[in-house]
C-alpha cells in the first residue's frame, strides 16, 4: 500500500469513526430518556430559604434549582418534599458547642458531625420552602433533623443510623420503585438521601442540574464517588421526558 492510499484509508476511517461516534451519542441520549411512571417519585430535598442566597446556610446558586425542579415536577405523578427542620440549639449547630466554629467538626455519640451555622429552625421564615417553588401536586412533606441531639442529612434515616424517618415505608406502601432526587445540597442531604434510598432497595437517580453543592473540602467529588459506588445513577434534567 502506498503512503497516499494508507493516508486516504486512515482519513476515511476517521470520518466514519466521527459519524459513528455522533450516531452513538445520539443513540445513548435517546436510550437514557426516562419517562417517570406510576412507580416513580420525585424527591425534592430541602429547597428552603436557609439554603439559598440570604439564608443562614446559603448554598452557592442554590436558588437556580427552583425552575428546574418546577419543570421536572410536571413529569411526575408522585412528588415528595423534604424540609430540614431543626430545634433551636440543635446538636448540628456550632453555637451549641463551646469553642467550636461553623464548618469545624466534632464527635457526637453516633460519629463525626460537621458543625453548621444555626439554620432551618422549626417554624422560622428561614426554614420555609422557597417562595418560587411550585409543586402543586406534591403529596408529602417530610421533615427531618428535629431530634435535638441527632442530625439527619438523609430523608430516610437519621444520622444515628437507626432512627427511620418513615419515608422508606411510605414509598413502599405506595408501591414506588424508582426515586429521582433533586434539591440541596448535592454533597450532603441529596447524597445521603440518594444512598439511603439505595440501601432501602429503590432504584435511584440524582438529577445533577437540579442540585447545587456546598462543596466543603472536596465533599462534592467525594459524594459523587460514593454515590456511584452505591449504584446511584447520575443524570441531567434533559434525560427526563417532560412536556
Ligand atoms: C444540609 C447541612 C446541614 C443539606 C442540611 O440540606 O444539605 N446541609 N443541614
Ligand atoms: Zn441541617
Amino acid at each position: 500500500m502506498t503512503t497516499t492510499v494508507r493516508r486516504r484509508r486512515l482519513l476515511a476511517s476517521a470520518a466514519l469513526g466521527l459519524a459513528g461516534g455522533a450516531g452513538l451519542l445520539q443513540a445513548a441520549r435517546a436510550a437514557t430518556t426516562i419517562k417517570p411512571d406510576a412507580r416513580s417519585a420525585l424527591i425534592v430535598v430541602d429547597v428552603q430559604n436557609c439554603f439559598v442566597s440570604g439564608g443562614t446556610l446559603p448554598v452557592t446558586k442554590g436558588e437556580e434549582v427552583v425552575p428546574v425542579i418546577n419543570r421536572l415536577a410536571g413529569a411526575f405523578r408522585n412528588v415528595v418534599v423534604t424540609q430540614d427542620w431543626h430545634t433551636p440549639g440543635h446538636a448540628s449547630f456550632a453555637s451549641a458547642h463551646a469553642g467550636k466554629k461553623p464548618f469545624e467538626t466534632t464527635k457526637l455519640p453516633y460519629g463525626n458531625q460537621v458543625l453548621w451555622p444555626d439554620h432551618c429552625v422549626q417554624g422560622t421564615d428561614d426554614a420555609a420552602l422557597h417562595k418560587d417553588l411550585r409543586l402543586p401536586t406534591a403529596q408529602l412533606i417530610i421533615r427531618k433533623g428535629y431530634h435535638p441531639s441527632v442530625d439527619s442529612y438523609s430523608a430516610f434515616m437519621e444520622a444515628d443510623g437507626k432512627t427511620a424517618t418513615g419515608l422508606g415505608a411510605y414509598l413502599k406502601a405506595r408501591n414506588i420503585k424508582r426515586v429521582f432526587v433533586t434539591g440541596l445540597a448535592t454533597d450532603f442531604c441529596v447524597a445521603w438521601t440518594a444512598m439511603d434510598a439505595r440501601k432501602a432497595g429503590f432504584e435511584v437517580y440524582v438529577i445533577e442540574d437540579a442540585t447545587r453543592a456546598i462543596d466543603l473540602n472536596g465533599s462534592l467529588a467525594a459524594a459523587w464517588k460514593q454515590m456511584a459506588s452505591k449504584g446511584v445513577k447520575r443524570i441531567q434534567s434533559a434525560d427526563i421526558a417532560t412536556a
